[in-house]
């Protein structure tokens, strides 16, 4: 499997590393403006040196809990960014937003894949994505933000998410959308209890029966810092296993904050792989 946009291709037979970039609140609109510009580029740089070949950036707009950004706050935030890492670096950007303003202006600054956690619900988001030829991957979530945390309930949530994406990968199609371009994701934490995400993550290989490629992304979330009790500084290690049984069933894109550890890890599950052995 593989990703095409404009002249670039981006091989999915091995799982590519998606970092994610921190962006400070406010950033780049008051006096801190050069240093939270300088660190988010540097943290773009060490990523990609560290393996990832897509840049995750958000606006903070999607972030469950997280106050309302407006949307020139979000597009503040992440244009020159994105104008800034299409300029310095050769890695595919994702851009991380829910509505169809941000898409637009995205990619007129550069990004390669529109990650959206609302699926392109938003006025015109279909045909924008349709229209642009892009990438876009496709998340489940149950309920709103702000709310969803609170008390999920499934009948059986492996079968409902995978009804919800196949409804939405439908949809997709229908509004001119190229399967190609579609990549989905089960929306680990969004409107999830902890045993609705392991549940989740047991059964990941299931995503594959569309026939699109899939995306996990599990990086320091409650999924991990509450069944161990600890603080996200903390969660590297329940991260990367995470990481690695999602990729061990075969997820094309890993979604991480920490791509050093990350990278080690693929690496060691690419060895029992057999092939890598021979490139030693
Ligand atoms: C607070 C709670 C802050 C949750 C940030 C988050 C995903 C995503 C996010 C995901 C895709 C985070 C999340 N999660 N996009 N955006 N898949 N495609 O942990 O799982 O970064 S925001």
């Amino acid at each position: 499997m593989k990703l095409t946009y404009k002249n670039k291709q981006l091989d999915l037979s091995d799982p590519q590393i998606m970092g994610i970039l921190n962006i400070t609140p406010d950033s780049f609109s008051d006096g801190g403006k050069f240093n939270q510009f300088n660190d988010a580029m540097d943290h773009v740089q060490s990523m990609i040196m560290a393996g990832a070949t897509i840049i995750d950036i958000g606006g903070e707009s999607t972030r469950p809990g997280a106050a309302e950004v407006s949307l020139n706050d979000e597009l503040n935030r992440v244009i020159p960014l994105i104008k800034a890492i299409r300029e310095n670096f050769d890695v595919w950007i994702s851009l991380d937003t829910n509505k169809t303003a941000v898409m637009i202006a995205g990619i007129e600054a550069g990004i390669d894949i529109v990650n959206d956690i609302r699926a392109l619900q938003d006025d015109d988001a279909l045909e924008v994505v349709a229209n642009a030829n892009i990438p876009v991957c496709i998340m489940h979530m149950k309920g709103q933000p702000r709310t969803m945390q609170n008390n999920p309930q499934y009948h059986d949530v492996l079968q409902e998410v995978c009804d919800f994406l196949q409804q939405r990968i439908d949809v997709c199609i229908a509004a001119g959308i190229n399967k190609r371009n579609i990549i989905i994701d089960p929306g680990f934490g969004f409107g999830k209890t902890i045993e609705h995400n392991y549940h989740l993550l047991a059964h990941f290989k299931h995503f594959h029966q569309f026939g699109v490629p899939v995306l996990a992304g599990m990086s320091r979330k409650s999924m991990i810092t509450k069944l161990l009790g600890k603080p996200t500084s903390e969660a590297i290690v329940g991260s990367v296993v995470c990481a690695t049984l999602a990729a061990q069933q075969g997820a094309q894109i890993i979604r991480v904050h920490d791509v050093v550890a990350t990278q080690d890890a693929l690496r060691v599950l690419k060895a029992t792989q057999i092939n890598e052995l021979f490139a030693l």
